[in-house]
């Protein structure tokens, strides 16, 4: 069966005090309230990283997470992080591929491609994030753009690899703009993407994979995202950084 993910993406927010509060208060809370078999994962900026992965340790269901990594090994990149440093201090996540680094940072297909390489070559689980502008969904490409994110992204692991991978589909034009997918809508897309993975790696492994809602996600409409047949969870953005609101997404997994 494949896990249910509740991931908050504080993007770059909070500095070292404040995030290491908002994680205990996270990890206080997990122990007391969530009982069901998800797992919590926080993608933090990569100054908390070492910390916040301590306090992770001893809750087995909390698993830490970049938001980026550099795809090479090691060397003359100044101002980046490689994958071995970030699983160094206790990751186990990276999201990869979001739409603002795709917008902001130029990030391509072939970019990501190696990156999501040198996540996995380093025992990191990519959460690889697609998703259409506004303008691919108005004028109906969003099914292709995704398929080209997937294929372009994703599509060249081995089965063995891709079985570590997480999706996470976020529509661009719910990012930051309050706006939502319905469930309906991000239903449609998520079984889209599932049966794009049964094409390429067979049944059971789509079945097993990981497809996450993203995009203004909030504790108003997680119950109806999650409870779409292909909504295993959410990548969640500003809900993320205040502890009630984050753990009441969690919990719709009680
Ligand atoms: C959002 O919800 O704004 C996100 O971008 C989550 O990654």
């Amino acid at each position: 069966m494949r896990k249910n993910i509740v991931a908050g993406n504080w993007k770059m927010n909070l500095d070292y005090e404040k995030g290491l509060s908002l994680f205990s208060e996270i990890v206080n809370m997990v122990k007391d309230e969530v009982v069901g078999n998800q797992e919590v994962v926080v993608c933090s900026p990569a100054i908390h990283l070492y910390s916040i992965g301590k306090l992770a340790s001893p809750v087995s269901n909390v698993a830490v997470g970049a938001q980026n990594i550099h795809q090479a090994e090691s060397g003359a990149y100044t101002g980046e992080i490689s994958a071995s440093q970030v699983k160094s201090v206790g990751a186990s996540y990276v999201i990869l591929g979001h739409s603002e680094r795709r917008a902001y940072f130029g990030e391509t297909e072939a970019l990501l491609t190696e990156k999501v390489n040198a996540a996995l070559a380093h025992g990191l689980a990519p959460i690889f994030c697609i998703g259409e502008t506004k303008e691919e969904r108005e004028s109906g490409k969003f099914f292709d753009v995704i398929k080209a994110q997937l294929e372009g992204g994703v599509f060249h692991l081995s089965g063995e690899e891709f079985a570590k991978v997480v999706l996470a589909y976020e529509p661009v034009w719910a990012i930051g703009t309050g706006l939502t997918a319905s469930p309906e809508q991000a239903q449609e897309v998520h079984a889209f993407i599932r049966e794009r993975v049964s094409a390429k790696y067979g049944e059971e492994l789509a079945n097993n994979t990981t497809i996450l809602y993203g995009g203004s996600c909030n504790p108003g409409n997680a119950k109806d995202l999650f409870s779409q047949k292909d909504i295993d969870g959410g990548l969640i953005g500003g809900a993320s950084l205040k502890s009630r609101d984050f753990l009441d997404i969690v919990k719709v997994f009680n």
